[in-house]
């Protein structure tokens, strides 16, 4: 265990262009040896590995609507089967003539009013989960801005900024790897990996507010199961906790402008020994 946490510091002068204030780039070594369980993968289609309830609860529900929307599929392509096979020209020299059928009305009214409800009475308790927010262990507040994002410890007064490492620099290139490679990531993380992750205990109830500071953004984190809008003026929340130690990584969600898609999310749940330790290390360094 990591007692003593070590600050670097050394950043490019291009970095340092985009730096707001002294502290900005200054990193603090955590949780090196966790493993990256939260990230897209090449090709990928399914969900990120599940971290908390909330996105335990939000598979669950996909995995049932799916069910549902199978089997309405299977009927409805079954239907139009039977009608293109049995009441075509061919095979239906003359046609009904009728316009209307009561009891078959009644009931694809009534038949997708009940599949609405049950849908319902399933996904609104998953969402009053996600939007009623628990009694905090611990307030982030996370601001987006145009095109990092900024972190707050109100609790601990630190703040920081998160930017994408090799921001502003183009392509992956060599001098980006080292970089990478020295914050503990590889360069699958390139696009994904910020200088200063968000770091959080294992197990402990996080509460996020959420805003933006020049246009919308959106906070989000696959495997927490949370996405939020960052909307300036506003004060939004959301809640996670986090069940396992590890590195998870989420980006922006809502269209901000042309760097959009270089404001990542890294976030390392940690042990509470490990938490305990980089706070003291980030109250000196990241004072707010
Ligand atoms: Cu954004």
């Amino acid at each position: 265990m990591r007692t003593k946490a070590l600050v670097t510091r050394g950043m490019t002068a291009l970095t340092g262009l985009f730096a707001s204030g002294g502290a900005a780039w200054a990193q603090i070594e955590v949780g090196e040896d966790l493993p990256i369980i939260g990230q897209p993968i090449p090709g990928g289609t399914g969900w990120q590995p599940a971290a908390t309830e909330l996105a335990r609860d939000i598979h669950w529900l996909d995995n049932m609507l799916l069910v549902i929307i199978s089997a309405i599929t299977l009927f409805v392509v079954g239907l139009l089967a039977w009608v293109i096979l049995r009441y075509n020209w061919k095979s239906n020299k003359t046609p009904a003539s009728f316009t209307h059928n009561s009891p078959l009305e009644i009931a694809w009214t009534v038949v997708p009013i009940i599949i609405l409800v049950f849908i319902g009475s399933f996904s609104l308790p998953v969402l009053f989960k996600q939007q009623e927010i628990p009694e905090a262990d611990i307030v982030v507040k996370a601001t987006g801005y145009q095109w990092y994002w900024g972190y707050e410890y109100p609790d601990e007064n630190i703040y920081f900024d998160a930017f994408m490492i090799g921001y502003g620099e183009g392509n992956l290139n060599d001098d980006i790897v080292a970089r990478l490679e020295e914050a503990g990531y590889g360069e699958e993380q390139f696009k994904l990996a910020t200088d200063n992750p968000l770091v959080l205990p294992v197990g402990a109830t996080v509460v996020v507010q959420v805003t933006g500071a020049d246009v919308i953004h959106s906070w989000t984190v696959p495997a927490f199961g949370v996405k939020q809008d960052a909307v300036p003026g506003r004060l939004a929340e959301l809640w996670f906790e986090a069940e396992q130690e590890g590195i998870y990584f989420g980006q922006c969600s809502e269209l901000c402008g042309q760097d959009h898609a270089y404001m990542p999310i890294t976030v390392k749940v940690v042990s509470q020994e490990e938490y305990d330790a980089w706070i003291e290390a980030a109250r000196e360094e990241f004072p707010a």
